[in-house]
């Protein structure tokens, strides 16, 4: 028999997924971002926490709970918005769910069942942080972290990360590749599948570490080529977003969002993460690839695009955002969703111009203060000369 409480707990449910979203105040002129968060671990379905049978659960106890809701893949399919989010269960494992939503902005609703990956890797514990890539090949590409135990690392906490890889026709079914090799890096996170072909080959966007959390020698961002996607290899990575001291990415930073193609250049969106006496922040930034290459940087723009604010601040890893998905219609706009504290999921919405605009007319970093006091005196100076003018 259903217990009486599944009727009270689902109607929490249904009015977080109908409540309508909303831009919020804060402005930049670069993207608007929203009141509310697009998911957090209460959307997640009733039937996925409790067993709803009042004989087998009388007390109506959550049996399996949900901590977090966090950093997805993003893809429009169809004029609906997908993400396929990285669910954190109470036991600290993720797996991947599929939640859809008709405008990007809110109704984002969890389907049925989880992902189920084809479970092809014995000594893999957790899966997080899918990218999700149309390709140009017709396959939509699922690059996501595969870490395992360091059996060679008598430390309890030494893990290896890989770059699983799937590919899928509809969210639905799911094919497991062989986890990416590549030869001059031991472990890789944040790896992003390039849309289209470079070269003839398939093009890779990598994060070479020499352990599962420094990254080490690896100088960060890189960009790698391989001809079998079924059984990738790269063995030569370029850097092509270095790791810079005294900026953002001082202490590491990754790919994020599947770049974008612009007008002008491919738009990516990383991460990047410096240390600070209250542990690492990660913030977002930017920078614009040439269209016929995209390893080679061609906008730079200075310090950081997004940070979090207010209560994207506070979570299970405080101080960080995070983004491995967005979305660019057919019509110029630009959903970025991202994760606030390994803890929910947001959206900011933006234009092509708009991220052109930022990336090319954003003044680079100087790197020294007294040269970032010139750049912006400049920008007084020229400012105060059209105000005396009105
Ligand atoms: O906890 C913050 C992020 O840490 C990792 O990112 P990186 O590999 O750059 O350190 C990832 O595990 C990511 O999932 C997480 O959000």
């Amino acid at each position: 028999m259903l217990h009486r409480q599944y009727e009270v707990e689902q109607e929490k449910v249904n009015r977080l997924v109908s409540r309508k979203n909303l831009k919020s105040d804060f402005y930049n002129g670069i993207y608007d971002r929203y009141v509310y968060p697009v998911l957090t671990r209460e959307f997640a379905p009733v039937h996925w926490r409790y067993d709803l049978n009042e004989e087998t659960n009388p007390y109506f106890m959550e049996r399996l709970g949900i901590n977090a809701v966090m950093n997805s893949g993003a893809i429009e399919l169809d004029g609906k918005y997908y993400l396929v989010v990285r669910v954190e269960g109470n036991d600290r494992k993720s797996f991947f769910a599929v939640a859809e939503s008709e405008n990007g902005i809110d109704g984002f609703h969890f389907w049925d069942y989880p992902v189920i990956l084809p479970d092809t890797c014995p000594g893999e514990t957790n899966v997080y942080d899918m990218r999700l890539t149309k390709h140009e090949d017709g396959w939509i590409y699922g690059v996501f972290c595969s870490e395992s135990k360091d059996l060679k690392n008598p430390d309890l906490s030494a893990a290896v990360a890989k770059a699983g890889i799937v590919r899928t026709k509809d969210l639905k079914t799911w094919v497991r590749l062989d986890n990416l090799r590549t030869l001059r890096s031991p472990q890789q996170r944040n790896v992003v599948l390039h849309p289209e072909f470079v070269d003839g080959k398939y093009a890779f966007y990598t994060r070479p570490m020499d352990g599962f959390i420094e990254t080490g020698s690896g100088g960060g961002i890189g960009f790698g080529l391989c001809e079998d996607i079924e059984h990738a290899v790269i063995d030569e990575e370029t850097i092509i977003s270095r790791r810079i001291y005294h900026t953002l990415t001082e202490s590491k930073n990754g790919a994020g969002a599947v770049p974008i193609r612009g007008k002008k250049c491919w738009i990516h969106i990383a991460h990047g993460v410096r240390n600070t006496a209250a542990g690492l922040r990660y913030v977002l930034y930017a920078f614009g690839t040439d269209l016929e290459n995209p390893a080679k940087v061609i906008a730079e723009p200075s310090g950081a695009f997004l940070v979090p604010f207010g209560e994207e601040r506070v979570g299970d890893v405080s101080n960080v955002v995070f983004t491995n998905g967005a979305i660019a219609c057919e019509n110029g706009d630009v959903y970025i969703y991202y994760a606030s504290c390994d803890t929910r999921m947001h959206v900011a919405t933006t234009t092509i111009d708009q991220l052109e605009d930022y990336l090319f007319a954003t003044p680079k970093d100087p790197l020294r203060s007294a040269d970032c006091v010139k750049q912006r005196c400049a920008l007084i100076e020229k400012n105060l000369e059209l105000l005396k003018k009105r």
